[in-house]
């Protein structure tokens, strides 16, 4: 059966974010994988993918989640690794004022005690807008938007940077930095 765009999508967040080697794929430090070699990797899996369907996964990907290559044959996700293979050079960037940070209202007690940090991936996930923070937190139960002093943590030397996609990244963020 035909996969769905959400299906695919999630196949290559799965692949280009976390276990690459489930499908035997090689990314480089970049995050970059050659297209040829995911599909192969794929049908090895059984799973039937084709060009034209992932540049229209890549095109339609409502937060713009991957990237195609200027030369059209590798693609990686813009952020939200977990595996230790890649390891992008963002650019450091000054941050907004605030920015914010989407959370289960579960996790808050042991967010407001030891702070926010990257679970299982490399950084933790802020947004310059509010309402994309309450979907963010709605994945895991009742949302809760935090507030962060982005600004002044940057200011005290704690770098900031901003993926492709607009999302933005930092290591992780101190109690004193959070508010309701
Ligand atoms: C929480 C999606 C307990 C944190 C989104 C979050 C994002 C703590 C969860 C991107 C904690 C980790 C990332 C602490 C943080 N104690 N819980 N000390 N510190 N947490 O999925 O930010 O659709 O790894 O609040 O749009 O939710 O995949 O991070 O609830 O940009 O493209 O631990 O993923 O994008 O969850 O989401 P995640 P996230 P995609």
């Amino acid at each position: 059966m035909k996969k769905t765009h959400n299906e695919v999508s999630k196949f290559l967040s799965y692949v280009l974010r976390h276990q690459p080697e489930a499908i035997g794929l090689e990314l480089d430090s970049e995050g970059w994988a050659n297209i040829d070699a995911l599909i192969a990797g794929a049908a090895g899996q059984g799973q039937s993918l084709d060009k034209q369907l992932i540049e229209a996964v890549v095109e339609g990907s409502d937060k713009k989640r991957f990237a195609l290559s200027e030369d059209g044959l590798r693609i990686r996700a813009v952020q939200g690794h977990s595996t230790a293979k890649v390891d992008i050079a963002f650019t450091e960037k000054k941050p907004p004022d605030i920015l914010y940070h989407g959370t289960a209202s579960r996790f808050l007690t042991a967010i407001l005690a030891e702070g926010l940090t990257a679970q299982s991936r490399q950084y933790v996930h802020l947004s310059a807008d509010r309402e994309v923070a309450i979907q963010v937190g709605q994945r895991y139960g009742t949302p809760v938007v935090l507030e962060i002093n982005a600004l002044a943590m940057f200011e005290q030397g704690y770098p900031f940077y901003q993926a492709e996609n607009g999302v933005w990244l930092t290591r992780q963020v101190a109690v004193e930095f959070i508010s309701q």
